[in-house]
């Protein structure tokens, strides 16, 4: 594909989160997180072969080595880190820990010295137990000015550190997924959709208090979010009930965290569903338009969507009342499954081409980055390391991707960015170890004991020489 050259000032780097790759999760005064909660706690640990985050990549000891390595093996020009609240504040507020701020202060050190800015965020879903236990944390409304404390607190000490900030990663995953019928993530308390939303109306207020502490502090970095979710396209692309479907998924999938970004408020269908537990106040909506300087699309895979019949209020699908399928043919994976064979690469590819494209039509949203996206292999530990380390699968979908964000740029799209997910292999949350998404392999089996080799995978030198070589020809 030939191309122009990328936009001056492009951002290419590569994503990790805390809880993923750290480990030490109880040295040098850091406190239990809700993750170190609820995979301690064997009832609900149900990830593959009992996994936790306890070692990880073992990254708080070994980031010395794995900074250099990274920009080396992928040539990227940014570090994008998350930083564990409870390193830095154990409490959950109050006194800081400076062994925990050190590491962070030594991170960044080290990415410079290794010639990459950071991408820093503040929350990764490992909020402290202390909080969990005093007052429900996500919860409960204390949660906004706690977290207001724990960004000042962290933009005092690191604030002109960072080129940019992400104030949370993903509140829509967070908050569907630790809570609801079928909670399958910290805190996991099994509860309605109406916690699910009031999760997330707090955590989107929360996003709005720190990014009004960093604007006070005056610093001189970008401030953001990372929002998940994917494109939804009517199953049945003739029928009208099924492109209203997809346009009221999207609405309560995407529009309910980017909305009240850019208008203050939630969707019109979000509102008029009657079913939201919590309404913003008229000082909240000018707290929370305008919040962003950037916006960072998590998105991995497209999906059909089509009208439930007879939604009430019982219903699984209440109150979005779409149903919703995955894997639309050449977006890529649903994980494990990849599909690099059949992609028809000259089509816009909606996930991520169709991503941008609808969050900058839809709320004028600018300087978008695709701030994680990746193809995660189910089973990569068992295969022979030659295959593990020659992955022409997730090659193939990265072109996919790399295709979709030049097209995007072609169509002069507000495009800033690409951070793939993720650098290196890491805990996958309930899939523990057993799915990879890094372009490093790390030589440890599906519970996360062995060697901890770190391997750079093929992709990871695809990566680099297409994007690093574009900044001096006019290939991707
Ligand atoms: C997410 C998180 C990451 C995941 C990655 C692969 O989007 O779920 O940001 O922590 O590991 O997306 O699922």
């Amino acid at each position: 594909l030939d191309g122009d050259a990328l936009p001056e000032g492009f951002i290419y780097g590569c994503a990790t989160s805390a809880y993923q790759i750290e480990g030490a999760w109880n040295v040098d005064g850091k406190t239990p997180s809700i993750w170190d909660t609820f995979l301690h706690n064997k009832s609900t640990n149900d990830v593959t072969y009992g996994a936790t985050g306890d070692s990880a990549d073992e990254f708080y000891h070994r980031y010395r080595t794995d900074l250099p390595l990274f920009q080396r093996a992928l040539g990227v020009g940014t570090y994008d880190f998350t930083i564990a609240w409870t390193r830095i504040m154990p409490s959950g507020r109050g006194p800081l820990n400076e062994k925990g701020l050190q590491f962070y202060r030594d991170v960044i050190r080290t990415s410079r010295a290794s010639g990459m800015s950071n991408i820093c965020t503040l929350y990764h879903w490992d909020l402290p137990q202390s909080l969990q236990a005093e007052y429900g944390g996500w919860l409960s409304r204390k949660i906004v000015d706690d977290f207001r404390g724990y960004a000042r607190a962290v933009f005092k000490a690191l604030g002109d550190e960072c080129s940019h900030w992400v104030t949370m990663n993903e509140p829509r995953t967070f908050c569907t997924e630790g809570f609801g019928p079928d909670p399958d993530s910290a805190p996991g308390i099994v509860s309605t959709y109406k916690e699910q939303y009031t999760c997330m109306h707090y955590a989107l207020l929360a996003h709005a208090a720190a990014v009004d502490e960093f604007r006070l502090g005056g610093y001189k970095g970008k401030i953001g979010i990372k929002i998940d979710g994917g494109v939804s396209l009517p199953l049945n692309p003739a029928s009208a009930a099924d492109r209203e479907a997809a346009a009221r998924t999207m609405d309560f999938e995407v529009g309910r965290d980017v909305a009240p970004l850019y208008t203050g408020d939630y969707p019109r269908s979000v509102l008029e569903s009657g079913a939201l537990p919590l309404q913003f106040t008229a000082a909240e909506k000018r707290l929370l338009k305008g919040s962003v300087d950037f916006l960072g699309l998590d998105f991995y895979t497209s999906q059909w969507a089509t009208p439930t019949p007879n939604c009430t209020p019982a219903s699984d699908s209440y109150p979005e009342c779409t149903a919703t399928y995955q894997q639309h043919p050449y977006t890529g994976i649903d994980i494990g499954r990849p599909t690099a064979s059949d992609w028809n690469f000259d089509a816009p590819h909606p996930t991520i081409y169709g991503g941008i494209k609808y969050v900058a039509e839809t709320y004028n949203a600018t300087n978008i980055l695709v701030s994680e996206t990746g193809m995660g292999v189910l089973n990569e530990t068992n295969l022979p390391l030659a295959q593990v380390l020659e992955d022409v699968d997730r090659i193939a979908w990265y072109r996919g991707v790399l295709t979709a964000m030049k097209q995007a740029l072609d169509d002069g799209l507000p495009l800033v960015g690409f951070i793939p997910w993720s650098c290196i292999d890491n805990f996958e949350w309930t899939d523990g170890y057993n799915v990879r998404f890094g372009l490093i392999n790390v030589a440890y089996d599906a519970a996360g004991k062995g060697s901890q080799q770190r391997n750079p995978k093929l992709s990871g030198a695809y990566l680099k020489g297409v994007l690093t070589r574009v900044r001096d020809s006019l290939h991707f």
